[in-house]
Order: C-alpha cells, then structure tokens, then sequence
C-alpha cells in the first residue's frame, strides 16, 4: 500500500526532514509492505488545501501549521498567541508532547475528520521586515505577512502593525515587490525561502516557536490494521526528539549561512523589549477565547500552567 504524505515546506526543511525519517523508518519495520510517497511544498498546494486533501481522504499524512488550521480549528490557535510557551525550548517539546496536552486536541480535529498524530516544535519565530522591529512603535503601520488564521492576525494587530496573511509560496515575491514590509518564520526557512536576500534587518523577540501538527485522515487512521497502526505510532513517538534535535541544528547552522551571505542586520531584543510586547499581546488571549470557547479556556490553562511548573522546577 501507499500512503501519501503531504508537506507544507520544499525539500531539505524541517518537515521533509521528519518525513524522510519517518519513510525510512515505516518502509524498513513493514518490509516494503508500505510505501510513503512524500509531497514537497508546491507538488500539491497550499497549506489549507493540504488539510481539505486529507479531510477528503485523497492524501492520507499532512502537515498542517496552527497558523493556517485555527481557521478551521480555533482551539489550535492557542499556539499562535504570543509569549504562551516557555523561554527554554526543552521545557516546550516535553509539554507539547505529552499526552497530557495530545488529548485536549483529539476531539477538535476528529470534529473536522482528522486525526492528530503530533505537535511538532520547528524554532523560534523571528521577525524580518524593511527595518529592526524593537518596540510596537515600530510595527506602526507595519505591512506584516502573515499565516492566514484570523487569530493570528489579531496578534499583530495588538502591536499596531497591518496584517497581511497570504499563503507561504506567496511571500517571497511579497516582498520582492514591497507588497509587504516584513514576515515572521523559524530561522532555517528565512534562509531557505531566501527571505533574507530581500530583508534588511531580522528581530529575535523568542515571542513564539513556530509549531506545527502532524495529521492523517481520521477513519482511514481507524482502519489501518493493526500492525501498521502500531508501526505508525511507535514511529511518531520515535522522532520526538529526533525532530527536536534537527530544528536546532537546522536553526543553528542556517543563521550562520545568513550572516555569511548577506550582510542582514540581527537584532536581538532583551528582556526589557520583551516585556512591552508581552504586555502588549494579552489581550490578544481574550481574542482567542471568544473563538475557543470552554475548550480553549482549558487548553490555555493546562498549557500555560505546565510551561510555568516546568520552568519553576528548572530554576
Ligand atoms: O509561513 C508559512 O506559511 C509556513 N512556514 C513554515 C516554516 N512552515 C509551513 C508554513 O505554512
């Protein structure tokens, strides 16, 4: 049999990344039984009519971003808010995969027929735009791409700037063009979207990490036999920390490639700049809970409190 797995990022990303790892490993335990075919950005679509591909059954594995899925999924907005996750990004990958958390999502996606298989951390968040964002006076006006949920824009609304949420393939003309001013992503896709090559300045505000989730279409997920269903979840578990462990590697070796090849200015904020987003982006929570609901009051709390007792018992 086939599966066929769908990604939101080109070749050599995080994501082609996790699903090299994982065809490798799904092909080798079901002795060619199974054939993943991967999809690279750009072979089937956007993001959002990625996720319409496994609601419908024609693709069985996607990724599929917070950030375009709380347009269908409001609960999964929670990891667009600001400054929700902790400063140490150990702390985040053992919340986000603990099933603790899994659960609270399992009822949201199987309402939209999918299955939720992981909640993938791929980096900080970092600015880029036409200058050095500091403060939310700088965001004045600010034409800010962004993904496309409506609830991530309110996030940048909070700060003065004027959203612009566009698909991902659509950015780098966007900016080319001075369509759009700035855009926010994980370092190691600055660089392999060239974002960089048409920005001045980018600004690392660790406001956020760049999340995402690995879904499959929910009853082909239920009637996979059992053997293969085992495969599929000892697998996801599996590379946890594998994909952990090259999102760090990924960011790490690709900002230097940046500072390398282009003379980009890096702005990193201290705490004191920090502060005043902070600050600036809790109303934006309220935002999120008038489109959540009771579920996504919960889920903020559960996540909010297990950040703080994990970084509590680090100090
Ligand atoms: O900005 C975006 O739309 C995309 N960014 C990344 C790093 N992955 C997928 C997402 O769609």
């Amino acid at each position: 049999v086939t599966w066929r797995f769908a990604l939101e990022e080109i070749e050599g990303s995080v994501q082609d990344a996790y699903a090299q790892e994982f065809k490798r490993q799904i092909e080798d335990m079901s002795d060619g039984q199974i054939e993943i075919e991967i999809y690279p950005y750009g072979a089937l679509g956007t993001s959002s009519q990625l996720t319409e591909l496994v609601q419908d059954g024609s693709i069985q594995l996607a990724f599929a971003s917070p950030g375009h899925l709380a347009s269908v999924i409001p609960e999964v907005g929670v990891f667009t808010l600001h400054f929700v996750l902790s400063d140490d990004n150990d702390v985040n990958k053992e919340v986000l995969s603990s099933s603790k958390v899994h659960n609270l999502f399992d009822a949201p996606y199987a309402e939209q027929n999918m299955q939720l298989l992981g909640i993938v951390p791929e980096g900080w968040m970092v600015w880029t735009g036409n200058k050095p964002l500091r403060t939310p006076e700088d965001f004045s006006e600010f034409k800010m791409r962004t993904m496309t949920s409506p609830i991530l824009t309110e996030s940048y609304k909070a700060y003065g700037a004027n959203p612009s949420p566009m698909p991902y393939s659509e950015v780098y003309s966007g900016l080319q063009l001075k369509q759009i001013d700035g855009q926010v992503n994980p370092i190691f896709a600055i660089e392999e979207m060239s974002f960089y090559e048409v920005q001045e300045a980018m600004t690392l505000a660790n406001h956020a990490q760049f999340i995402t989730t690995l879904v499959s279409n929910k009853e082909w997920y239920e009637s996979l036999p059992d053997d293969q269903r085992k495969w599929l979840d000892d697998t996801r578990a599996e590379l946890v920390d594998y994909i952990y462990q090259k999102q760090a590697e990924f960011n790490g070796e690709r900002l230097e490639k940046i500072t390398q090849n282009s003379d980009i200015e890096v702005v990193e904020l201290t705490d004191e700049q920090r502060a005043v987003f902070r600050d600036a982006s809790m109303g934006v929570r309220d935002i999120y809970l008038e489109a959540a609901g009771e579920r996504g009051q919960e889920i903020l709390d559960t996540i909010t409190s297990m950040v703080e007792e994990a970084d509590s018992g680090e100090m």
